[in-house]
């Protein structure tokens, strides 16, 4: 019987949540007398029971396409979901968003206090790379290798970090204040770095993990990297729409900033458009999979249609 995308999605989380918990369980720590438990709580608090766990998903459904069961790929997967676990705690800080809800939940920070969310997420983006490094990741330490730096190029400087700096460059705060106007391709270009290469180094870690050819992984990141900048359309006409708002997501809170969007930049219609055409991208990159694609191509129209 085949699954349905909600029960792959389900079954991915769950899995996910396990590894999670396991890796943050207090037994996971070494040594037996000081214990930084207010830290392993916070970070607990930070990745543990919320988020669709988009990522993980990712990395186990095209690990799939390769024969690669979901046990195999689950801890790759949770490295991925603790760096962005990382950057929501930490883009959640007074210095950064100001955020006081996070997942329907309080943030870190206003759970525990700033400099323990600091750690917390310190703590989360070094589990990551744990994780990765183990044999659990892959037997092949070749393959771990080129994970973990897989990841760091994309959580680092040239990706997610650079745009996340781009991004509070652009809106003004190192210079008095107006946001800049960005043009459509520097608006894109940061969005592939600040979000996209954490959802694009996901399907690459799935290629990774399964042994694949230069051609499919080429064609799993042209999927990601179309699906990356899907997944900022759609949750930049959420923030305008309103739609966010039962999730505890303020809304409108993007627009309100002067955040570089490209629903400011191009109008809504537009943006639209353009949101579709990421789909079909999307899903036209996976031709070389044929019918295998098929989850992964509803996966570009989940993202583009969520609500949340
Ligand atoms: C602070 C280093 C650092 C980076 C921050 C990703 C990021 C960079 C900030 C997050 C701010 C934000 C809300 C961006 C919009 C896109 C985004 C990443 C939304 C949250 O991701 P989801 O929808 O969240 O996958 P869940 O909760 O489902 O995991």
């Amino acid at each position: 019987m085949t699954l349905s995308l909600k029960d792959r999605l389900d079954a991915s989380a769950t899995a996910t949540e396990t590894r999670l918990a396991l890796a943050l369980a207090d037994a996971a720590l070494p040594g037996e007398r000081l214990r930084p438990e207010r830290l392993m709580a916070a970070m607990r608090h930070g990745a543990l029971g919320g988020g669709k766990r988009l990522r993980p998903f990712l990395v186990i459904e095209s690990a799939a396409l390769f024969g690669i069961p979901a046990e195999q790929a689950v801890t790759a997967a949770t490295a991925i979901e603790c760096i962005h676990c990382y950057s929501l705690v930490h883009d959640d800080l007074p210095a950064m968003d100001d955020d006081d809800l996070r997942r329907g939940r309080p943030t870190v920070h206003r759970a525990y206090d700033e400099a323990t969310a600091i750690l917390a997420g310190d703590g989360l983006l070094t589990l990551a790379f744990d994780l990765l490094a183990g044999e659990d990741a892959h037997p092949d330490a070749a393959v771990r290798i080129a994970l973990v730096r897989a990841l760091a190029r994309a959580a680092g400087i040239g990706g997610m970090v650079g745009g996340q700096m781009l991004d509070l460059t652009a809106e003004g705060r190192f210079s008095g204040g107006a946001p800049l106007a960005l043009a459509e391709d520097a608006i894109r270009d940061l969005q592939a770095m600040k979000t996209g290469a954490l959802l694009a180094v996901s399907v690459e870690a799935g290629a990774l993990l399964g042994g694949a050819t230069a051609d499919e992984r080429a064609a799993l990141l042209a999927y990601g990297r179309a699906l990356g900048a899907a997944f900022q359309i759609a949750d930049d006409i959420l923030d305008v729409e309103g739609t966010a708002e039962e999730v505890g997501k303020k809304v409108g809170k993007d627009a309100a900033a002067g955040k570089a969007t490209l629903v400011s930049r191009l109008g809504l219609p537009a943006a639209r458009t353009l949101l579709d055409r990421l789909v079909a991208d999307a899903s036209a990159a996976l031709a070389p999979f044929g019918a295998r694609g098929a989850v992964l191509a509803e996966a570009a129209l989940f993202v583009a249609n969520r609500r949340n």
